[in-house]
């Protein structure tokens, strides 16, 4: 087994797998299986059912702790189910929950339309922005935020975030899906909890759905692990093996979505037909010190402001070859979407309008192509 204490490149690709003890396989199998043989009652070999737990899952759950820096992961069939799971143990009904003004669409909607209704208080706020006083009150129970945010790009500075939340006696979680601990470690600058839709950049292959929390509060841990038990929202062994195998290719992915990604960004900045790009790494966004200082990169995704009206935007999302126009991010493949129609439209419009995600704003995800097709792919579509 891999020492903890090895690098973020070792730990991707042998964290939590030794070979097989049976046979020596050298990647961990694939245990399609739901139930385990026991000599006698409660005497088994740590497996029981596959809904508690099962060796595929456990090898995925502590790679990714070992790349968050956690003490435990869980897995989870989705992003949103570790979400619904982690708020569900972590408040109860009446508690405050302060949330980025700008989420993922479906998290807002679990929120706003799920967990509000079963009693839990929810207040929404520009972390990047205001007042880290005034935006998370006294009484406040969880603090939930994504940095940097889907899709503006907002960057929160994650220790200022966690002193205050701290203060008021409330717990931090960090959806570090757009940065991945690869760029970025919110356990270590004072987060209680990660989580990620490991459907993105950590699986890399637009192959599976699924997600994960992590943490090294041991307490939280067995309350959370008791829940994912208890509901069962879990991934299957071959989601979780693929994962896993994505998971040995992270940091390699990642150098190289930043790289295009760059590229790209100088390029569209430049552009005579963009108005505004977001992306964390520019000089000129507003949060670049925070971004520069907790961050130690920013992988694809890039936001942009098309000249003309919203029609202009389909049009141009519609006229692209290899952008996929498609939902999701974080792919070998790039795909572009046009947030306030399809990833955010559950977001009620004039909400979505206050917060900045116009019908005319435009997402990437800037896959592994060829920097020069994409860059000529994205030419067409702005003469289109
Ligand atoms: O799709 P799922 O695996 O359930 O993950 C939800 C989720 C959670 N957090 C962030 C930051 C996300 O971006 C997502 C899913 N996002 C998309 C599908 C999208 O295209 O933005």
């Amino acid at each position: 087994m891999t020492s903890k204490s090895a690098r973020f490149e070792t730990l991707a690709i042998h964290a939590g797998q030794a070979p097989d003890p049976t046979t020596g396989a050298v990647m961990t199998p694939i245990y399609q299986v739901s139930t385990y043989a026991q000599e006698g009652v409660g005497n088994h070999k740590g497996y029981e059912y596959s809904r508690t737990d099962n060796p595929t899952r456990t090898a995925l759950q502590d790679c990714l702790a070992a790349l968050e820096g956690a003490k435990h992961g869980l897995c989870f069939a989705s992003g949103l189910a570790a979400t619904d799971v982690l708020v569900r143990a972590l408040v109860k009904p009446g508690d405050l929950v302060v949330c980025g003004d700008d989420v993922y669409g479906g998290t807002y909607r679990l929120f706003d339309k799920v967990h509000r209704n079963v009693g839990l208080k929810f207040l929404y706020a520009d972390f990047s922005r205001v007042n880290l006083v005034d935006a998370i009150p006294d009484g406040t129970k969880l603090v939930w935020l994504e940095t940097p945010t889907n899709p503006l790009l907002k960057v929160a500075d994650i220790e200022a975030v966690a002193a205050r939340a701290h203060a008021v006696g409330a717990k931090v979680v960090v959806d570090n899906t757009f940065a991945t601990p690869y760029f970025q470690r919110p356990l270590s600058l004072g987060a209680d909890f990660v989580v990620h839709s490991t459907t993105k950049y950590l699986n890399g292959h637009s192959d599976v759905v699924g997600g994960v929390m992590m943490t090294s509060d041991t307490e939280a841990y067995d309350q959370i692990k008791f829940l994912q038990n208890a509901a069962g929202a879990v991934p299957g062994p071959m989601d979780s093996w693929l994962t896993l195998r994505g998971l040995k290719t992270l940091h390699v992915r990642m150098d190289r979505h930043m790289e295009s990604g760059l590229k790209l960004v100088d390029w569209l900045v430049k552009h005579p037909e963009v108005t505004h790009v977001y992306h964390p790494l520019l000089e000129t966004h507003p949060n670049h010190a925070i971004a520069k200082r907790q961050m130690s990169g920013f992988g694809g995704m890039i936001s942009f402001e098309l000249k003309g009206d919203a029609g202009r935007a389909g049009r141009f999302v519609a006229a692209t070859k290899v952008f996929t126009l498609a939902e999701s991010l974080g792919g070998v493949e790039s795909l572009l979407e046009v947030p306030a129609l399809m990833t955010h439209a559950s977001i009620e419009p004039e909400k979505r309008r206050a917060i900045g995600i116009t019908d005319g704003l435009i997402r990437l995800s800037v896959g592994l192509e060829h920097i020069d097709d994409l860059v000529e792919d994205l030419e067409g579509a702005f003469r289109a």
